[in-house]
């Protein structure tokens, strides 16, 4: 680093220190609990005030700040302890944790969701590598999995399970550490087509943030619909949508059951519920063929009437390249 940029960098620290101060000192001057909002009060929710949307105060109805799914290690008097949390990238390592229950103790029982007791989605904070697995548990209620984390940097872990005798899944978050080289990767524009290996996800859809709005998977592969979805996880697929800032984590499935032996496709609706206005990666898991694949999407919701995705249209795979170069650069 030269002196100059070390000497902005500086400035920028103070005005930072600057800024935190600030915030403190107003927060603690109202609310000296204000970061336990329970979202009665007027005041914003943090992701609201980092989406830089307005609010008007008495808002209520979603749960838009820090009650969605995801956001915090513990909750509902559940735990999500993971066994250790620094790796090394490119080491074969395994993922162990519990989730402890009200008693302290490792929870053993759950109720299936999805046709597992737990899911696991590892992703780095910067949105990218995302996985979904699932560990297996031991009879002490330790679950593991091996895993390789393929690059440095603070990666989320996110455990989706319900409790037997609790009548509600619960999402716990927490990070973990990786050693190596750390090169953040921005998410992608948001777009209507994903392509990769010979397949075209499109998606389709108007999402308005609070509302219920229904998006759209079409599937094709060498330019011709697919027919064939097989069921994955008793649905021809699963949406994991995280919310751009904070990582917030929502889980979509379809209305739709899939029975083993079904054929689904070429499209896969989902009713979905973005809490708040601002950027949402999406990841669209569905087996095809005997392998599971993973569609990702960009998408911005707006506060009313925001139009996210533009209009679909599949490329041919000679004009991708070209369809890539005329989207609008901000
Ligand atoms: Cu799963």
């Amino acid at each position: 680093m030269n002196r100059a940029a070390a000497l902005r960098l500086g400035a920028f620290a103070g005005a930072l220190a600057l800024a935190f101060g600030a915030a403190f000192g107003i927060g603690s001057a109202i609310d000296p609990i204000a970061a336990a909002d329970d979202g009665t009060s007027g005041a914003p929710a943090h992701g609201e005030e980092m989406g830089g949307m307005e609010q008007t105060s008495g808002h209520s109805g979603h749960d838009s700040g820090g009650q969605l799914p995801g956001l915090a290690v513990s909750d509902a008097g559940y735990t999500f302890a993971p066994a250790k949390t620094f790796f090394t990238s490119a080491v074969k390592d395994e993922l162990r944790f519990t989730i402890q229950g009200p008693d302290g103790k490792p929870v053993t029982k759950y109720t299936k969701t999805h046709e597992k007791d737990l899911h696991l989605i590892v992703v780095r904070r910067d949105l990218s590598g995302f996985h979904h697995v699932h560990p297996t548990m031991a009879a002490d209620g330790t679950w593991s999995i091996p895993f390789t984390f393929t690059a440095g940097g603070t990666w989320r872990l996110y455990a989706d399970f319900q409790p037997a005798g609790h009548d509600s899944t619960i999402t716990l978050g927490t990070d973990v550490n990786v050693t190596g080289l750390y090169v953040p990767v921005p998410v992608a524009e948001p777009a209507s087509v994903y392509s990769f290996h010979g397949y075209d996800v499109t998606l389709a859809g108007t999402p308005v943030a609070g509302k219920e709005s229904e998006l759209t998977f079409k599937i094709s592969r060498d330019g011709k619909p697919v027919t064939d979805l097989q069921p994955y996880l008793g649905a021809f697929g699963h949406l994991v949508s995280l919310r751009g800032g904070d990582l917030a984590y929502l889980h979509n499935h379809p209305a739709e059951h899939a029975e083993p032996g079904a054929k689904g496709g070429p499209s896969i609706t989902f009713a979905t519920t973005f809490p708040t206005a601002g950027t949402y990666s999406l990841f669209l898991d569905f087996q095809h063929a005997g392998a599971v694949h993973t569609a990702e999407f960009t998408v911005r919701v707006g506060s009313d009437t925001t139009t996210i995705v533009p209009p679909a249209t599949v490329p041919s795979h000679e004009e991708e390249a070209h369809t890539h170069e005329s989207e609008p650069v901000r």
